[in-house]
């Protein structure tokens, strides 16, 4: 009886972590106005994790500490890590964005910076 009750609870906080990372995503996309069809659009929950696996990429670990517990990203939180190079490549996570580069893949970086 308490394993099924562990079991359901397992199930709805991985499909609720799952559904907030999709609304993550959205957060990113609207507040820097990303096109579908861009480098950021398509690379969606690959701007912070590594790949497609939970992994945080040093973007992604600086907006959780940014975040600091909770589970909301909002504009303010993105704002705070805008002045960061989390890919320590020499180029600002806001002028990363802006060049439609991954702000944590240090491979990733504006043509202007370097
Ligand atoms: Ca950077």
């Amino acid at each position: 009886m308490k394993r099924k009750a562990l079991l359901a609870l397992l199930a709805v906080s991985i499909a609720s972590s799952a559904m907030a990372l999709t609304g993550f995503v959205k957060v990113f996309a609207t507040t820097y106005n990303v096109a579908k069809t861009s480098t950021l659009g398509k690379a969606k929950c690959a701007v912070c994790h590594v790949g497609q696996t939970a992994k945080l990429n040093s973007y992604g670990q600086d907006l959780k500490h940014a975040l600091a517990g909770s589970k909301a990203l909002t504009a303010e939180v993105l704002k705070k890590v805008e002045a960061k190079d989390s890919d320590k490549d020499g180029a600002s996570n806001i002028a990363e964005i802006r060049a439609d580069k991954l702000p944590g893949d240090a491979k990733s970086v504006p043509t202007t910076e370097r």
